[in-house]
């Protein structure tokens, strides 16, 4: 037996154990409703490539569990957005939040993007989603943004393909919007070493471009200099592992354990103790408070092999979420998040 079978083989016997011994269901919140509402939520755009990392999944729970957020609107980007919609589409309505409309992204082919969570929705069928499903999701993004009576905030976590498209289709959806996107690579790159070709800009380089250039509100983005630091180990993670009784995160942890046999790039084998790295999760952050990291107006020049490298003279000028001011704090926060509390 080849060596990548055997390990699926041991990690998917030991995700099936874990996912029917799993620890004593915590009480408390049993629905997708935050915690606390503030008085004003910000409206929001989730998107995502939500499907191949597992990232995406935890800021959505994350974006759902953040008081300080209303999502709206959920757009899947990149390789089979369809597939990452019907993803969207059960999570939302695990969470009792199918007022959130989910739109289908242009697919693409150009990327390897394995599915790695679609037996998790094995017999779902997108169409019986209860809320509303766009088979055109950049045209009804556009639809939304510019029928939004108050400004609206696009976390984006993905290449950027389907939100370069709705700036072709309609330029004035910009200046209606914030843009806070986990893109890049500064000085630091993945696993903490030299700057890197983030997949987010290497997979359409030119439409960052294009979505970087727009007139937006305001941008800010989180680099892997900040956000590919970031997990949940020990009591952080432990409390979401053993949240058994609360829906969301019970669906969050179920969609970790059939990711985590499937994954290529690493061997998840730690599923039981600790998160991948929570990249996207930074960006969700980012749309609620800048509290916890130090960041940088820059000028940034998106090569087209997938690096952004500062250009004083010719950059694009952004916010960035360069280096952490307290990222324990921020890992706790998540947590706390995630759990409603
Ligand atoms: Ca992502």
């Amino acid at each position: 037996m080849p060596p990548l079978v055997s390990r699926r083989c041991v990690l998917q016997t030991f995700a099936l154990i874990a996912l029917t011994t799993w620890c004593e269901p915590v009480r408390g919140q049993v629905d997708g409703a935050p915690a606390a509402v503030t008085a004003h939520r910000i409206p929001v755009v989730f998107h995502t490539d939500l499907g191949t990392d597992i990232d995406d999944t935890w800021a959505l729970v994350q974006i759902l569990r953040s008081p300080e957020l209303d999502l709206k609107f959920v757009l899947t980007d990149t390789g089979d957005t369809r597939y990452r919609a019907t993803i969207a589409a059960k999570l939302l309505e695990i969470a009792g939040r199918s007022d959130v409309a989910v739109g289908i992204g242009r697919p693409s082919t150009t990327a390897d993007q394995p599915l790695n969570q679609q037996p998790w929705i094995k017999g779902y069928e997108l169409a019986h989603y209860p809320g509303k499903v766009y088979d055109d999701g950049v045209d009804a993004l556009v639809e939304f943004v510019m029928g939004s009576k108050e400004p609206v905030t696009i976390i984006s976590a993905s290449a950027v393909t389907s939100l370069a498209l709705a700036l072709d289709r309609e330029p004035r959806i910009a200046p209606k919007c914030r843009f806070v996107g986990m893109h890049g690579s500064i000085d630091i790159g993945y696993g903490g070493g030299k700057p890197a070709a983030e997949w987010n800009v290497k997979v359409d380089p030119a439409a960052l471009r294009k979505v970087l250039h727009a007139p937006w509100r305001d941008v800010i983005l989180t680099p892997l200099d900040t956000c590919g630091a970031v997990s949940l180990q020990g009591e952080n993670y432990h409390s979401i592992w053993c949240a058994t009784g609360d829906p969301l995160l019970r669906a969050l942890i179920e969609n970790y354990c059939v990711f985590a046999p499937r994954v290529t790039w690493m061997n998840c084998d730690f599923f039981a103790t600790r998160s991948t790295t929570l990249f996207d999760c930074v960006a969700v952050y980012l749309a609620t408070s800048e509290a916890l990291v130090e960041t940088q107006t820059m000028h940034l020049r998106i090569t087209d092999d997938g690096f952004t490298v500062r250009d004083p003279a010719n950059g694009v000028t952004a916010r960035v979420a360069l280096r952490w001011k307290d990222r324990a704090a921020f890992e706790a926060l998540l947590a706390r998040r995630l759990l409603g509390r």
